[in-house]
């Protein structure tokens, strides 16, 4: 225990104070819970593989490097997690496909890209479906998402835990965004944008009038500096720790989608490990996604004025430019609330609402 409070208070300090005087790298973080519950008995030992697609300073990486923690303590470092962060091992998609070959032990990719596997994931890209994140972490925390997780079954990933990428911003190096017509442009042209790999996506920013480029989000940050597109979204915390404020001028509070993490294990890998180790990577993987969404909450508007501290022109919409935006995305539910499903559509904004009525 004292070993890893160290290594934790060690790895925190190293954030706050490591890039110097300019910036604070890290907001003030919350501790991660201590670790309890018993050593597992000697079982072998494993090496675990995990790539994940964003930076050393993202909630996504300290939750994954708690996780690492909660392995090795409870297994008397039996079980060893090694984290390749910045999609160094690939991005999302070549990593889930990684999972299921068994080439790679554990990723962390935004449900967006896992719809090719659980197709009713798709629920979560409809925009502006979870106001708030109360409503979200309940959505994430219900039966409704742990039968997704279930229904990874048989693909060669098991589905460990629902965590929180984020609500996803628009970023541009061309224009302020305030309206659906600054996206699409009229005479201006519209932003070329580029996407998750992923259909729901695609027909939002189609929707808007945008020119919308799915890519890898490990290609983008060179993409956005070549030019070969204008903009990207993601969460603030995103466009802060893989810098992408260095090539976009411009960021707009547009909260169009909270996109979850799944944190996933290869089905091989997962059938490896005795069954006593797969209750801990499980209890494991549900305790970081817990703190990784507490992260995330730290981080979300603490990260928007890190980046207006470093020249980004962010425009906050009022609320009658957030119900433009949802006025012009109206079109996303006509075409795929059929295709995901209404009653699971209907489900996930029952338990949103409730959240919103207490
Ligand atoms: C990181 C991705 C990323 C996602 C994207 O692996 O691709 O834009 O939001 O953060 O999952």
């Amino acid at each position: 225990m004292t070993r890893f409070l160290f290594g934790t208070l060690t790895f925190a300090g190293a954030a706050t104070l490591g890039l110097g005087m300019a910036h604070a790298q890290t907001p003030d973080l919350s501790d991660p819970p201590a670790i309890d519950g018993e050593v597992v008995e000697d079982h072998g030992s494993h090496t675990i593989r995990m790539g994940i697609g964003l930076a050393e300073s993202s909630p996504q990486y300290i939750s994954s490097q708690y996780f690492a923690d909660i392995l090795e303590e409870r297994s008397e470092g039996r079980l060893t997690v090694n984290i390749f962060p910045n999609s160094q091992l690939g991005d999302d998609v070549q990593m889930m496909e990684m999972l299921q070959t068994g080439t790679l032990d554990m990723s962390y990719p935004s449900s967006s890209p896992a719809t090719t596997y659980v197709p009713e994931l798709a629920a979560f890209d409809l925009p502006f479906l979870l106001p708030t994140r109360e409503a979200a972490v309940a959505v994430m925390q219900s039966d409704v998402a742990q039968n997704m997780l279930d229904s990874f079954d048989g693909t060669g990933i098991k589905a460990l835990a629902f965590s929180e990428n984020g609500y996803r911003q628009l970023s541009n190096s061309v224009r302020p965004v305030e309206t659906p017509e600054d996206v699409g442009g009229l005479d201006m042209g519209g932003l070329t944008i580029r996407t998750m790999e992923n259909p729901v996506h695609l027909s939002i920013w189609e929707t808007l009038g945008a020119n919308p480029t799915p890519m890898a989000f490990g290609e983008l940050f060179s993409a956005m500096e070549q030019g070969v597109v204008d903009g990207q979204e993601n969460p603030w915390s995103t466009i802060l720790t893989s810098n992408f404020y260095e090539v976009q001028d411009y960021g707009s509070e547009t909260r169009h989608v909270y996109t979850p993490f799944i944190m996933m294990m290869s089905e091989r890998t997962w059938e490896s490990l005795d069954p006593a180790y797969q209750e801990l990577v499980q209890e494991a993987a549900r305790q970081s996604a817990e703190y990784e969404i507490q992260l995330a909450t730290e981080y979300d508007d603490w990260s928007r004025n890190q980046l207006e501290e470093r020249g980004m022109e962010i425009t906050r919409l009022n609320d009658e430019q957030v119900a433009a935006f949802q006025e012009a995305v109206q079109p996303v539910y006509e075409e795929w609330a059929p295709q995901i499903g209404e009653e699971l559509i209907s489900e996930i904004q029952a338990i949103a609402e409730e959240t919103m009525s207490n």
